[in-house]
């Protein structure tokens, strides 16, 4: 038993269904580590710059003994895997993991802040979060 980690998936490029498969099966293989919830994988309207395509997200509810700089280590070498060119930020990508809550965790430091901050401004994270809240308690 470790701690419960959510982790959002987003890919608007390439095959995104794909993409967030093979993204919930390297993630669930990590060390350590059991998908314990998922949300539905939704599209939803991209923000940041303009012209780029909808996305496919989705959020997991993770048990993970790794802590979270190794959870975050762990997850870029998921998205390198998957091709992912990091150049413009909140840019087009086929695959970006993000760590929004880590237990009840709360840091930053130069490479991790945790809750996301993107978790205020982002209706459809809240409601995927609410989601996983749920279904763990259920
Ligand atoms: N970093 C700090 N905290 C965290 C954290 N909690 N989780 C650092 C993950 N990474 C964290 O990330 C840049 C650096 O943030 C990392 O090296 C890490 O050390 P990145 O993924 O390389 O850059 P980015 O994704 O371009 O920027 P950012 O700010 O992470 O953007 P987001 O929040 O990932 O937004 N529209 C829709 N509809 N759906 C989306 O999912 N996603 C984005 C990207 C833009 N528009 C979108 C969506
Ligand atoms: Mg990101």
């Amino acid at each position: 038993m470790g701690e419960v980690a959510f982790v959002a998936l987003g890919a608007n490029l390439g095959d995104r269904a794909r993409a967030l498969a093979d993204a919930r099966r390297a993630i669930g293989a990590l060390p350590g580590t059991r998908v314990v919830a998922e949300t539905a994988v939704e599209e939803t309207a991209p923000f940041g710059p303009p012209g780029q395509p909808p996305y496919l997200n989705q959020m997991l509810a993770l048990d993970t003994t790794l802590a979270p700089h190794a959870l975050l280590d762990a997850l870029h070498g998921i998205e390198r895997a998957a091709g992912r060119l990091r150049d413009v930020r909140w840019g087009p990508r086929t695959l970006d993991l993000d760590i929004v809550t880590f237990g009840d965790r709360q840091m930053t430091d130069d490479r991790l802040t945790v809750p996301h901050p993107g978790l205020r401004d982002r209706d459809f994270w809240q409601r995927e979060a609410a989601e996983l809240e749920t279904a763990l308690r259920g």
